[in-house]
């Protein structure tokens, strides 16, 4: 059986389960807590990062992107990134976007200093670091609500890996309680569908302990 090392609360493990999830491609998780820098798991990734994808007959995958390029190529029958040239390259634009700048500005600001920095026994958060992240946080959401306003999904007319990747980011950020949805109707209303597929349900149903999310944080309707 196919096989995800991943972590519940990595945005860039929850892209992937999305991904798979959305191609009908059967997997089993592997929880995989990176900070603990296990043998085993550096042979397979080097960078001790999660995720790693491993198919059916060992073929190691690292890397989210290298996994939802890998993903688009070998299964390309629900395709992700979508079909016309100029809509490929939004698609790779905005899933750059989160997955660097968001990732970097937010992400690793908020979740980072909240959550990974707890569980790998580095200290508490720094409140310089959570500033610099709430304001980016306040930024990003303007532009997703340009998107969200102006597009059905946030790169065109078809659901793609720029919302899968931009629902795992803020899905993590939500169990955390740092997205203020009442202030962004239009981010909810799309973030309301992607969050009732079939893809997220396995997602919205874990608990990381020592860590509980806000009560809103599974319903469909927050
Ligand atoms: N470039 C990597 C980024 C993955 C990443 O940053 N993973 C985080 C969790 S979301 C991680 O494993 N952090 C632990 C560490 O840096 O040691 C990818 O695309 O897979």
């Amino acid at each position: 059986m196919r096989l995800l090392y991943h972590y519940p609360l990595s945005p860039f493990s929850r892209k992937v389960r999305l991904a798979l999830a959305e191609k009908r491609l059967p997997f089993e998780l592997r929880t995989e807590k990176p900070w603990e820098r296990r043998a085993e798991y550096l042979d397979l990734n080097p960078s001790g990062e999660v995720p790693t994808l491993i198919e059916d007959n060992g073929f190691a995958v690292p890397e989210a992107a290298v996994i939802c390029e890998y993903l688009e190529e070998a299964y390309p029958d629900t395709g992700l990134l979508g079909e016309t040239l100029a809509e490929r390259v939004e698609v790779r634009r905005l899933v750059t976007w989160f997955d660097s700048k968001f990732a970097l500005e937010v992400t690793d600001n908020l979740l980072g200093e909240k959550v990974l920095k707890r569980l790998a026994g580095r200290g508490g958060a720094d409140a310089g670091a959570l500033r610099i992240g709430y304001t980016a946080l306040g930024h990003h959401l303007e532009y997703l609500g340009w998107l969200a306003e102006n597009r059905k999904w946030l790169a065109g007319a078809n659901l793609s890996l720029a919302d899968l990747s931009a629902a795992a980011h803020l899905s993590c950020l939500d169990y955390v309680g740092d997205v203020e949805w009442k202030k962004v109707p239009a981010v909810r209303e799309w973030y309301a569908r992607v969050k009732s597929r079939p893809s997220f349900r396995p997602l919205l149903a874990e608990r990381v302990p020592g860590f509980a999310p806000p009560a809103y944080y599974p319903d469909l309707d927050f």
